[in-house]
């Protein structure tokens, strides 16, 4: 990780280059302005297609660049990537070897503040783990803040932070590509393949989320995954194991410990000790098992941070994070559900899996979306496999890869014949969110839960799930 030990003031006659105008970047401008340095913003989206934003970087005093040929001479003496841009292409690598430093906004923040971090990585669930662990800070001598991959920016807050304060951070594979920063916890939700369009493969994205643990004081993984398993053989800090089942002590080592399911509660343990109650189950607003891991995660993070008190009071009032599982409206005996943060199977199955447990009602999904080469097999699996789920409704870029894997399920052919199982098209996201309010019966539930991103018809997920929402509320 670039260590820049650049005080405030050093920023001063620096020439600085966004790369890319997006969320991570734009509160930078002013922040580097402000510090005396030449700001050039550099962006592949031509100016007319980035709208006000482009206006608004100049108006900050920054420089911009925009469209085709905008990594040109790029000699910047210090390079700011966004998230979504790979840190070794050729463009970098070259001002690099010319004496640039290559960043990101998320190094700046970890290698500048004061406060003590608590970083979240994993293929799922971090955004709710992250949100939780960061309420579970709160309360204490200092402030607590919640940022990151969650769609918040950090380091332009930096400035205002002090010893005593905490921060809860998610951090994406894109992110932990260059981070090698000290984290006060750190955790692995679980990794499952995701992103393989964007990484050289799953060795490289399993590298990425690796990276959390290297000067981690503490590691919290899942024990019930089997990736995270090998990197808590391999990393040096104790470790906190969850699981929804019960954690064998032999894969305790000296000073590890564990947290668990025993019946309805929440349990917490050391080697060799006895389990200690934290949580009941029923105590937890959010539904379903993977929520329940989601809580064990974040109480293991926050340590002696939230006494059990503190942690019942979060769990029994905390209405979950937007766009996840969120319950919209109910119309005519049928209950809506906004996942739009459901962008791969394993998510799409989570959810499934969440209100079958719950919620107990038949189950129209809306399915499809962005196209990130993920084999769509395990998801028929988590469709077909279910009862409960009546219904599919496929749309997007992705709608003829999931038509297949559902057809070539074992289950496909059974389900449909005995009619619990019907498979749905729509041309466009609108027409499948109605043709699954037409489709759906009283004392049944409509999940958007897609499997997919949102890039092929949306800018963003919050986009989609907004619009779903929309969509709902005029029906
Ligand atoms: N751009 C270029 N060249 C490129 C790619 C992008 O110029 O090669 C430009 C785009 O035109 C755009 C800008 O860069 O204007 C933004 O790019 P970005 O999407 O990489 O970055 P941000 O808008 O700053 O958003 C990022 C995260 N996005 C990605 O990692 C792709 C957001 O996570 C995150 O919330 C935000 O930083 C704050 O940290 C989104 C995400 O999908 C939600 N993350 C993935 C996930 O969670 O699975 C990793």
């Amino acid at each position: 990780m670039t260590d820049l030990k650049i005080n405030d003031n050093e920023f001063a006659g620096k020439t600085v280059a966004l790369i890319g105008a997006g969320v991570s970047n734009m509160p930078l401008v002013p922040f580097f302005v402000s510090r005396g340095a030449a700001v050039t913003v550099r962006d592949s989206k031509s100016r007319e297609k980035m709208g006000e934003k482009a206006a608004a970087i100049e108006e900050n005093g920054a420089r911009l660049i925009a469209g085709d040929g905008y990594l040109g001479g790029l000699t910047e003496d210090i390079i700011v990537r966004s998230p979504g841009i790979r840190p070794d292409i050729p463009e970098f690598a070259s001002a690099v070897s010319n004496g640039s430093i290559l960043t990101s906004e998320m190094e700046l923040f970890l290698s500048h503040a004061k406060c003590r971090v608590y970083a979240v990585t994993g293929s799922d669930g971090k955004s709710t783990t992250t949100t939780v662990l960061s309420k579970l800070l709160e309360g204490g001598v200092g402030k607590a803040y919640l940022g990151g991959n969650i769609g918040s920016p950090l380091c332009h807050l930096y400035p205002e932070m002090t010893e005593n304060d905490r921060a809860a951070v998610e951090l994406s594979s894109f992110q932990l590509m260059t981070i090698d920063a000290e984290f006060e916890a750190a955790v692995v939700t679980n990794v499952t393949p995701n992103h393989l369009n964007w990484h050289t493969g799953m060795d490289e994205y399993i590298a990425a989320k690796e990276r959390i643990l290297r000067r981690a004081k503490r590691a919290v993984l899942n024990a019930g995954n089997e990736v995270t398993r090998g990197m808590g053989e391999r990393c040096s800090c104790p470790v906190t194991w969850f699981s929804r089942d019960p954690i064998d002590d032999a894969i305790l080592r000296e000073g590890d410990s564990a947290i668990c399911l025993d019946g309805g509660m929440i349990v917490m343990r050391d080697k060799g000790k006895k389990p200690v109650p934290v949580l009941a189950l029923s105590d937890i607003l959010l539904p379903g098992l993977h929520n329940a891991e989601n809580y064990m995660a974040a109480i293991a993070a926050a340590g002696d941070a939230a006494d059990a008190g503190k942690i019942r009071k979060v769990a029994s009032t905390f209405p979950g994070v937007e766009h996840r599982l969120e319950f919209v409206r109910e119309k005519d005996g049928v209950r809506y559900y906004n996942g739009s943060i459901d962008s791969s199977p394993t998510r799409t199955d989570a959810a499934l899996s969440a209100l079958c447990v719950t919620a107990r009602r038949p189950i129209t999904v809306i399915l499809g979306g962005y196209d990130k080469n993920i084999p769509f097999a395990p998801l028929a699996d988590a469709v077909l496999g279910r009862d409960l789920v009546r219904r599919a409704v496929l749309n997007g870029a992705t709608a003829d890869a999931i038509d297949k894997a559902l057809r070539d399920n074992p289950l496909f052919k059974k389900r449909v014949a005995d009619g619990s199982f019907e498979l749905l098209r729509a041309p466009s996201f609108d027409e499948a969110v109605l043709t699954a309010s037409q489709a759906a019966e009283s004392g049944e539930t409509v999940l958007l839960s897609p499997a997919c991103a949102s890039f092929d018809q949306f800018e963003n997920f919050e986009e989609r799930g907004k619009r779903f929402k929309e969509i709902v509320r005029g029906l």
